[in-house]
């Protein structure tokens, strides 16, 4: 039986992987912080609980890193962790920082120190771009990287010193470039959940208007179920190394709204109103990743469109109100 930790494991993504490598017959391992209600901790693995190995730690806390690894020794470490909300992250930065980056660093030590064979997975992002993109309007593996927020500097530092250990020490180290992905377990301040669960609310009376910022930012948004399978293929291939996960298309925030406000026989532009409370000092305009690379050599592909993942979000949303009523 394979021994995963998951860093980040009660965030969506980590739950999500948790009951992936659960299903496949992984014994899992999660990193938890210590939440004064304690429920709060654990709450999108309440169903799978039980199977789950918990341990106390922080990214920040090395001497909790230690302990827990090497006790577990895992095969594999997925790195998911971090403070990941962008426009947090100006409010933040150097916590931001400490967690993203010098978190990472915490790992890759003690990997190169104490159990140099372990397979590590680093969550980096296409935030990494900033404004970049190639001639044909595509963000690759190639394509040069320059952030526009603490939050993707953070993410920029951590992906070059993953590469710098995988060369250095001959580290199985690999870098998932993952454009956005999202689910009814995202948290419900970045703009998809939040749109949905805010529609959701106008439709059933419980609000009036919705408030954003940037409607006209562009994103490639996929579901986080297909990319947690996209992690655990990375690992399981014979060779390392930076890996694009996308959909390939790309959306405004606009039609994001225009199709879940229709869905709800609803007309955005009658609720969506702007407030400069939600825009960025800097905004990184477009995203539209090239996943050729992962589709080609790992056969991975997505299973969810942005109107599937949408609908599910939508219905999660009117189950959850239609219950507390
Ligand atoms: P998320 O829902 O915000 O989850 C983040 C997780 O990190 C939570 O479990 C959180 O714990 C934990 N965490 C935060 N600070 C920590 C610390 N100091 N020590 C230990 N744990 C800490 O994020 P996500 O959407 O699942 O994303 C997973 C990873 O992928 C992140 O690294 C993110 O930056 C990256 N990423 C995400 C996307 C995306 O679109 N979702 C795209 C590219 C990259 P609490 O529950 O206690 O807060
Ligand atoms: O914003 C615009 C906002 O916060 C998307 C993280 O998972 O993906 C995520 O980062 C766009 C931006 O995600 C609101 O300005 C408009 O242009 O949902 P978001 P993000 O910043 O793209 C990347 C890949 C990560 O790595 C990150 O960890 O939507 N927008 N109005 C808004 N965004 C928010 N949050 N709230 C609004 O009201």
């Amino acid at each position: 039986m394979k021994k995963a930790l998951i860093t980040g494991i009660s965030g969506q993504d980590g739950s999500y992987l948790a009951e992936y490598l659960l299903d496949i017959g992984y014994e899992v391992h999660g990193i938890v912080r210590r939440h004064s209600v304690s429920e709060n901790q654990s709450f999108r693995l309440n169903h799978v609980f039980e199977k789950i190995h918990f341990h106390y730690g922080d990214l920040t806390d090395v001497t909790s890193l230690e302990r827990i690894i090497t006790e577990i020794m895992p095969d594999e470490i997925y790195n998911l962790a971090a403070q990941s909300h962008v426009r947090i992250s100006f409010d933040i930065p150097q916590y931001t920082m400490n967690v993203n980056l010098n978190g990472v660093l915490n790992l890759l030590e003690i990997i190169r120190k104490f159990c140099p064979k372990t397979k590590f997975y680093q969550a980096s992002s296409s935030e990494m771009f900033g404004n970049c993109f190639d001639e044909d309007k595509c963000q690759r593996e190639t394509t040069k990287m320059s952030p526009v927020s603490p939050y993707a500097c953070s993410k920029l530092g951590a992906h070059t010193i993953c590469a710098n250990y995988r060369n250095a020490y001959n580290l199985f180290i690999c870098c998932g470039i993952l454009f956005n992905h999202e689910s009814p377990r995202r948290g419900t301040n970045f703009v998809t959940n939040k749109v949905v669960k805010g529609a959701v609310k106008i439709k059933l009376g419980l609000k009036k208007e919705l408030k954003l910022g940037n409607l006209n930012s562009m994103r490639d948004w996929g579901h986080a179920q297909d990319y947690v399978k996209a992690m655990h293929m990375m690992l399981n291939h014979n060779k390392c190394g930076d890996w694009v996960v996308s959909t390939m298309k790309t959306h405004s925030v606009k039609d994001l709204c225009e199709y879940v406000f229709n869905k709800l026989k609803l007309n955005y532009l009658n609720y969506v109103k702007t407030d400069q409370r939600y825009m960025r000092p800097e905004e990184l305009k477009y995203l539209k990743g090239d996943s050729s690379k992962i589709r080609n050599e790992l056969d991975w592909k997505p299973e969810y469109t942005f109107e599937t993942m949408l609908d599910e979000m939508i219905d999660y949303w009117l189950h959850y109100y239609k219950k507390t009523e």
